[in-house]
């Protein structure tokens, strides 16, 4: 390709956020379904058929819908403070956010990735990366609620994270920013000289409890490394992983990194890493982290651990191999079955697909490399190749399955999803969306048994589709029915924050779960009491503890009195055994500390100091019961 056509192709993604729908050639456009209300339409007191889970983007968070009504059920901080429950906040959850940066209170919350048994959802956890500060968190899907967060040491924009194997061993994370490991303050011009370099992180998952530990990290080139999927099936024992900047450019990379006619797709053999770690041939590194996890209704456990073990691949041969694909690729996605692995690459004018087997049949025959870089052989293109989508559309990005043998794949340029047939590669739909989609989600279409039936296709531009309400509008996504022959559009729904990748569940698989209290006999809080006989108040010195009690409709202790300067601490145990009865608790005036949302059987901790004498009223937040604006009292501060 010359520098015009370059130029071009870069100028098309720029102009294409507001592109609409663009190649429908000989394929049927997707209209709104006739029936489309009724099939949106969940009655008062019906349930929804799925959960939605949607990271947010930007604001860090998780949010939960309800499939198909579209109705916003929740959001779960996960990365970002919530001063609306006080997550990030009170002394019980504060420390979920520390990293060895100090306390970091917000991320970039992209890939929402659900645990599998047998490729299976098996609706236990929800994991989810952090793309600014290297993170991955857990989130329990009993409580609904964030129980880890696990920092990645060695890493710099932990972008291509969490995707999980097939029984969720691991999670893997790669990084999108490769960066001198370990630190140091090089020449940024250095970064073509090998100086910079990515990682991948094997995170174990404890098959019980879900608790993450970080296994094995692999040194790998210096490339930004993208997406991932991990195998199932026959492909079990591998992971893919897209790269683009194989160019290695530092600057203007919209152009530098576009040069090159193929990135590559790593495809990375984790059992075999394991073997090599297990045979010692990973070695010490440096690299400190922290892990921090929340117990059952106790607060949070942070420990700060230091070094890794760091694998090369010139340790450990037949672990990596490189699978050249078109321009750029984006997503990396493999079909139920684990034999193909479709690439998105995002400046290509074909869906390459590459064949597992094949991989398997040539990985390990001089004839079929071209290359290595640091040890890790390249391979030839054709070598793997199982077919291409041609002329799908412009901007194919990411793919996911139905089930039925149809791959369904978004195309950010043109602004559309496009249903293609494996095996035939054809393209036998397009279907518009509105506008400039991302990721694209199907019920379980990532795993190895997609339950299929709604699409959403998740856009960053919204535009015209909703009332203005300023320069910003909520971003949005889109459901599709796909149960039918042809695909047709339900809805648009804004979204909370950027709905960046989604992971649709099978509400049967969820909803009888669900807790609907922490017993209280169970809570083994440190300052939690078990009934309003235990409240009372304690001075130890400056500190002043408040062992106080919740229950409709009252406080105990209900009045307070510090001295100027104490250090209070309210630990507030919501003595309920009710289902949907949190309490809430705020001070007036507090600086630093959000409400609280307390729910029955739990204790949490507002920390305070008192400032000047004078009287301060404290509140129930949370409307509990006829007497709620009753539920309320003071604190007297004296000099
Ligand atoms: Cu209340």
């Amino acid at each position: 390709m010359n520098y015009k056509t370059l130029i071009k192709s870069v100028l098309l993604i720029i102009v294409g956020t507001t592109a609409l729908a663009f190649c429908k050639k000989g394929a049927a456009t997707a209209t709104l379904a006739s029936d489309a209300a009724k099939k949106v339409y969940v009655a008062p007191g019906e349930k929804d058929e799925v959960y939605a889970f949607l990271s947010g983007g930007f604001n860090g968070q998780m949010s939960v819908y309800g499939i198909p009504s579209a109705r916003l059920f929740k959001i779960i901080p996960v990365f970002s403070v919530f001063p609306e429950n006080g997550y990030g906040y009170d002394e019980e959850t504060k420390d979920m956010l520390k990293t060895t940066h100090g306390y970091v209170p917000w991320d970039d919350s992209h890939h929402v990735e659900a645990s599998m048994t047998e490729g299976k959802q098996d609706g236990r956890w929800l994991f989810l990366n952090a793309n600014n500060t290297p993170r991955l968190a857990r989130i329990d899907l009993k409580a609904f609620e964030t129980k880890e967060i696990l920092e990645i040491p060695n890493s710099a924009g932990n972008h291509a994270s969490p995707f999980a194997t097939e029984n969720t061993e691991y999670l893997m994370a790669a990084t999108r920013f490769s960066v001198p490991i370990p630190q140091s303050s090089v020449p940024i011009e250095n970064f073509s000289k090998g100086d910079f370099k990515g990682t991948v992180t094997m995170v174990k998952v404890e098959p019980k409890t879900g608790r993450l530990s970080i296994e094995l990290q692999v040194l790998v080139p210096g490339f930004d490394y993208d997406l991932s999927h991990c195998g199932k099936g026959k492909s079990h024992d591998w992971c893919f992983f897209t790269s683009y900047n194989t160019e290695q450019a530092h600057k203007m990379l919209e152009v530098g990194a576009s040069k090159n006619d193929k990135d590559y797709i790593l495809a990375f053999n984790w059992v075999r890493a394991k073997q090599c770690l297990d045979q010692g041939k990973a070695t010490a590194h440096s690299g400190e982290y922290y892990r921090n996890y929340l117990p059952e209704n106790k607060p949070v456990v942070s420990e700060k651990i230091s070094g890794v073990k760091m694998l090369h691949p010139k340790d450990c041969s037949g672990m990596m191999y490189y699978l050249p694909t078109p321009k750029s690729p984006h997503g990396t996605d493999v079909d139920p079955t684990g034999e193909y692995i479709v690439g998105g690459g995002k400046l290509a004018t074909v869906i390459p697909v590459h064949s597992f087997t094949k991989l398997m049949e040539v990985k390990d025959k001089p004839e079929h490399r071209t290359a290595e870089i640091m040890n890790i052989p390249v391979l030839k293109y054709e070598s793997t190749l199982a077919g291409e989508v041609k002329k799908p559309c412009l901007g194919p990005l990411h793919t996911e399955f139905d089930g039925q043998g149809y791959a369904y794949t978004s195309c950010f340029v043109s602004s559309e999803v496009v249903k293609w047939e494996l095996g035939t590669w054809e393209v036998v739909q397009h279907l518009p969306a509105y506008y400039s989609v991302g990721h694209l989600s199907i019920v379980g279409g990532s795993s190895k048994e997609p339950y299929g039936k709604y699409l959403i296709a998740l856009n960053k531009i919204t535009k015209d589709r909703y009332l203005p309400v300023g320069m910003e509008l909520p971003q949005s996504a889109q459901l599709y029915d796909i149960s039918g022959r042809k695909a047709e559009l339900l809805s648009d729904f804004p979204t909370v924050g950027e709905p960046h990748y989604s992971q649709m569940i099978p509400a049967k698989l969820l909803m009888d779960k669900a807790a609907k209290i922490y017993p209280l006999e169970e809570n083994k809080h440190p300052y939690g009491i078990k009934s309003e006989k235990e409240a009372r108040v304690v001075r130890e010195g400056n500190t002043v503890r408040v062992y106080m009690s919740q229950i409709r409709s009252h406080f105990k202790p209900d009045t307070i009195e510090v001295k100027r300067g104490d250090t209070v601490y309210f630990h507030i145990t919501n003595l309920e055994q009710d289902f949907d009865i949190p309490h809430g608790f705020a001070v007036s005036g507090a600086p630093e500390m959000p409400n609280l949302l307390i729910m029955p059987g739990q204790t949490r901790t507002f920390k305070w100091k008192a400032p000047n004498p004078g009287i301060y009223p404290f509140y129930c937040t949370d409307f509990c019961s006829a007497l709620h604006q009753e539920m309320q009292q003071y604190i007297r501060v004296t000099p």
